[in-house]
């Protein structure tokens, strides 16, 4: 068979991978499936960080050795180091598996292809590539992560068909429920969330995960990028006064008041004093140090724009609705030097995403 008759076996794959959507960090979603005789009889994918990669997971669902001339398919090249997990292409060598259907290469400087030789050199047949940028789209956070250790920085932005973001009644809706329901999407994919004071004090965000049939929950952290410590004007926002108010970061500089730590510490929430000077840089090294691997920064335009600026986002995620705010329109972020690179569009009923990596 060549390789796009393996299409349909991998879009499974990718299936069983989006299982752990959110839940993999620092590792990535992996998706993986055994076939005998043309037959699926056996899945798995990778839960949770520590626990069995995907390859394992579906030769221990399989629970028995799989036939000779059995194939797994799996979305990102096989580990082979010892990790935390032991490798990979040993546990499928070992396994007998004849032939190895793969999506992705993995990034990670450890593997990077080298799981193809070993594999290779053992006997086994690999077909590399399947689906592959849907394979490597899955974790944009994950190889971000893995090849620079430091965090993904994204940001989303909903607007008009004019461009703005906001109307000047202060009605929050730009896009609809549709491509409300794929932010939170997002919000669970990444380990942390983001705003700036702005929109933390006139939106009075949560900054949950509100799903279907999943409890709603925090992220890792939820960062208020604060410098002047303005959220302490009310003290009833809902990052300074819910039930997962530890999860709040108010981030602010070496600038700020002295007593800062101890005004974040009697509401329960967290601080991070960071270099005025080096302001971003420190906030990745802070990430970084906490293995957060991606920060979905939500607005407003006003830390993005900063962030734009100073060449710091890695991605974006823009909505734009069919409806023109015309003279309701108020507040514009300036997107006209923003080039994405594999740029990927999806609709949302009326509305339009396009996202990617941004292009400097
Ligand atoms: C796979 N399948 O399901 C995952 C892989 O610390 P460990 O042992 O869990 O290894 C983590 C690394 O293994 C991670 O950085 C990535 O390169 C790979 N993750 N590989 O073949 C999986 N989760
Ligand atoms: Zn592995």
């Amino acid at each position: 068979m060549d390789a796009p008759a393996y299409e349909p076996l991998m879009r499974r794959a990718l299936e069983l991978a989006r299982q752990g959507w959110g839940r993999t960090h620092p590792n990535p979603m992996v998706g993986a499936l055994i076939v005998e005789d043309g037959r699926v009889v056996a899945e798995g994918f990778h839960a949770k960080a520590g626990q069995p990669h995907a390859e394992a997971m579906a030769l221990i669902n399989l629970g028995r050795r799989p036939k000779p001339g059995a194939l797994m398919v799996v979305t990102l090249e096989p580990c082979s180091t010892q990790g935390r997990t032991g490798a990979c292409t040993e546990k499928i060598i070992k396994a007998g598996i004849s032939k190895l259907v793969v999506g992705a290469t993995d990034p990670n400087p450890a593997h990077a292809g080298k799981g193809f030789s070993i594999l290779r050199v053992a006997g086994v047949d690999v077909v590399a590539g399947v689906l592959e940028r849907e394979c490597e789209d899955l974790n944009s956070v994950f190889n971000h992560w893995i090849q620079r250790q430091t965090p993904l920085l994204a940001g989303k932005i909903a607007v008009s068909a004019d461009g703005f973001c906001a109307r000047k009644t202060g009605a929050r809706d730009v896009t609809g429920a549709l491509a409300h329901a794929d932010v939170h999407k997002w919000r669970a994919c990444f380990p942390a969330i983001a705003v700036g004071s702005g929109t933390a004090l006139t939106d009075n965000p949560a900054l949950t995960v509100r799903l279907n049939q999943v409890p709603e929950y925090s992220p890792r952290a939820r960062f208020v990028f604060d410098r002047k410590l303005r959220v302490f004007q009310n003290p009833s926002l809902c990052l300074l006064s819910d039930g997962f108010r530890e999860h709040t970061v108010i981030v602010t500089d070496t600038a700020a008041p002295k007593d800062a730590e101890q005004r974040c510490a009697a509401l329960g929430v967290q601080c991070w004093r960071l270099d005025k000077n080096h302001f971003f840089e420190d906030f990745r090294a802070h990430c970084a140090a906490q293995e957060i691997t991606g920060v979905y920064c939500e607005g407003g335009p006003a830390l993005l724009k900063a962030l734009l600026e100073q060449k710091q986002l890695d991605y974006f995620f823009r909505y734009t609705s069919p409806e023109p705010f015309g003279e309701n329109g108020a507040a514009k972020l300036n997107l006209n030097t923003l080039h994405f690179k594999n740029e990927i569009t999806e609709k949302f009923g009326s509305d339009t995403l396009q996202r990617g990596k941004i292009f400097y």
